[in-house]
């Protein structure tokens, strides 16, 4: 298999917009800003840019809640600006990724405040509207967020449906009219020259035609909607719909779909080499392990995660999709916590080997990787301490419906399980130097910055040749030269070994092999290394052979 398509070539560089560069100073990120900041990531070596929603949004999830589609953020800046930046990104040889988020509007966008009005108007229909069941919900249904994820409008006497934030309505793709919408929207922004779309929760759009009952954990208040609504009936009708009425018509365009809850097999039907449906998938399972033991804490714990499930959670999906799908391959992202302190290490003495390591890890396997803003240099979570700390709708609610409202954990656990694993984490002001505000604003940022700025920002990691910075620049030049890094197949050696995770890569009789110590422990493994006719890269100066060294990742290859 040849690399037929050019996004098996390619580096995506994530931008969370509002934390990225602030050029205005109102302490917020915009599009100007990243303008400012292409000779950087030029620099990095990425290909493609994926911007978060820079969409008019009343902020109700930090932009996923979209008010009007054809109309950027005014904090952001005006359509002049996102088109000079398109520009400013081809100019420089780079692609830009909108997000498209269509699984759900706002509440603010005209089309709900119509129908929410009545049942008769031009929009009745474009959300997903029931009567109350006995004076109640009409089912169980629990939101990602907390809470029910339906909301009682008396203008109508029913309820609509919110997977997400009660401000974001779920869009009924049944319906024709929105397909036709939402079809619209993506040509606006493909006509403007963007390249392609990263797909919001993609997979959720079409839900069960008769709404029944999620399972329901005990003690819970909701039932978890997830394994209903994921890959539903409908899905690849839409898709290949969405496919021949826009995509089809345009040339190059990458698309990505984030599709939580979906499965290896499910994704090679929409996510193909064939270009029928989407490109890649963006799938949660390796962010989503060691789920707390009481199911209704879900993803709220601070237990590390098992190397062998870590292990096998990648080599599921990258033998499932090797020759029929293609995978978005990814530590970070504005939902995750930052990977470093996360899977690897963030204590001062191993925060750049285990970043390294991370990064080789990744890297070296089959897949688009996506780098998130801060990754590149090793930026780590924060730490919270406090409730007060976190600005994210799903952090603060999970508190309130958790603590308080179901009495399911104590203060003190959930304040730790919020400090590991909250959004909030990723989302702090990049990092540019140790100036006042990080260069990032010369007034007070929108969030507070993370207090490690001074020693953890890039103007100190392109000073410094060891950087992470660099050796991410050198793991995106070695995929771009290298058809066994992009098209090879994936082997995973010793998959109960807890400790070191090793794959191997083959692809036209060359072998690549790739070694990675998760560990703060110096351990000896022989993969036959010492056969090996080139060491491709490796986080240390040297190379021990046998020898693996705190954090210590190598990759090797055999012609
Ligand atoms: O997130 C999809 C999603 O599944 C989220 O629930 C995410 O997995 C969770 O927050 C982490 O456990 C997308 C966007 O990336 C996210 O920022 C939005 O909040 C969400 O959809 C709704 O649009
Ligand atoms: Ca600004």
């Amino acid at each position: 298999m040849t690399a037929t398509h050019s996004f098996q070539d390619e580096v995506v560089y994530q931008i969370y917009p509002r934390s990225f560069q602030d050029s205005n100073s109102d302490g917020i990120g915009d599009l100007k800003g990243i303008q400012q900041r292409l000779p950087y990531l030029k620099k990095l070596g990425v290909d493609v840019l994926w911007l978060n929603p820079i969409y008019r949004s009343p902020d109700k999830d930090n932009g996923y809640d979209i008010s009007d589609y054809e109309a950027i953020q005014p904090a952001y800046g005006d359509m002049t600006d996102f088109e000079a930046l398109l520009n400013a990104v081809h100019d420089n040889g780079m692609k830009l990724l909108m997000d498209l988020v269509v699984n759900h509007t706002s509440d603010q966008h005209r089309w709900f405040q119509e129908s929410k009005k009545s049942k008769d108007n031009a929009f009745a229909d474009y959300y997903i509207w029931r009567d109350p069941v006995d004076g109640h919900e009409p089912n169980n249904w629990g939101s990602y967020f907390s809470g029910s994820a339906w909301t009682y409008v008396p203008a109508r006497g029913q309820y609509y449906l919110h997977l997400f934030a009660p401000g974001q309505p779920d869009l009924n793709w049944e319906n024709p009219e929105v397909r036709q919408s939402v079809y619209s929207l993506m040509k606006f922004w493909l006509d403007k020259g963007a390249n392609g779309f990263r797909m919001d929760v993609i997979n959720l759009i079409s839900k069960p035609a008769d709404l029944p009952d999620a399972p329901q954990a005990a003690g819970a208040e909701y039932g978890n909607v997830e394994s209903l609504v994921a890959d539903g009936p409908k899905l690849n009708d839409y898709l290949q719909e969405m496919n021949r009425e826009v995509l089809s018509q345009y040339t190059d365009i990458l698309t990505v779909g984030e599709m939580p809850g979906s499965t290896p097999e499910d994704a090679t039907h929409y996510t193909n080499l064939d270009g029928s449906e989407l490109n890649m998938v963006f799938q949660f399972q390796h962010v989503n392990l060691s789920p707390n033991p009481d199911a209704r804490l879900g993803k709220w714990n601070d237990q590390p995660v098992k190397l062998p499930e870590l292990k096998q959670a990648f080599a599921r999906w990258q033998v499932a999709l090797d020759g029929k799908g293609w995978n978005s391959l990814y530590w970070n992202n504005h939902d995750q916590p930052r990977t470093v302190s996360r899977f690897g290490n963030d204590n001062p003495q191993y925060r750049v080997i285990s970043a390294k390591m991370l990064g080789t890890t990744l890297h070296m396997m089959q897949g688009t990787p996506y780098v998130y803003e801060g990754e590149e240099i090793g930026m780590t979570n924060v730490h919270y301490s406090t409730l007060d700390q976190y600005e994210d709708l799903e952090s603060i609610n999970a508190y309130q419906a958790l603590v308080n409202d179901e009495k399911a954990v104590t203060p003190e656990k959930m304040l730790k399980y919020l400090s590991h694993i909250s959004r909030d984490n990723a989302r702090t002001p990049m990092q540019w130097d140790d100036s006042t505000n990080a260069g990032f604003s010369t007034v007070k940022p929108w969030f507070a910055l993370n207090s490690n700025y001074p020693q953890i920002n890039t103007k100190q990691a392109l000073a410094d040749q060891d950087s992470v910075f660099y050796y991410y620049q050198k793991l995106i030049a070695l995929r771009h030269d290298s058809d066994l890094i992009k098209l090879g197949d994936f082997e995973l050696l010793d998959p109960d070994d807890g400790d070191v995770f090793a794959y191997k890569r083959h692809y036209n009789g060359q072998t690549l092999l790739v070694i990675s110590n998760f560990t703060a422990n110096e351990v000896s493994r022989d993969y036959g290394q010492e056969h090996a006719d080139s060491l491709l890269i490796g986080n240390y100066p040297d190379d021990q052979a046998r020898v693996l060294r705190p954090y210590e990742s190598k990759v090797y290859q055999f012609n």
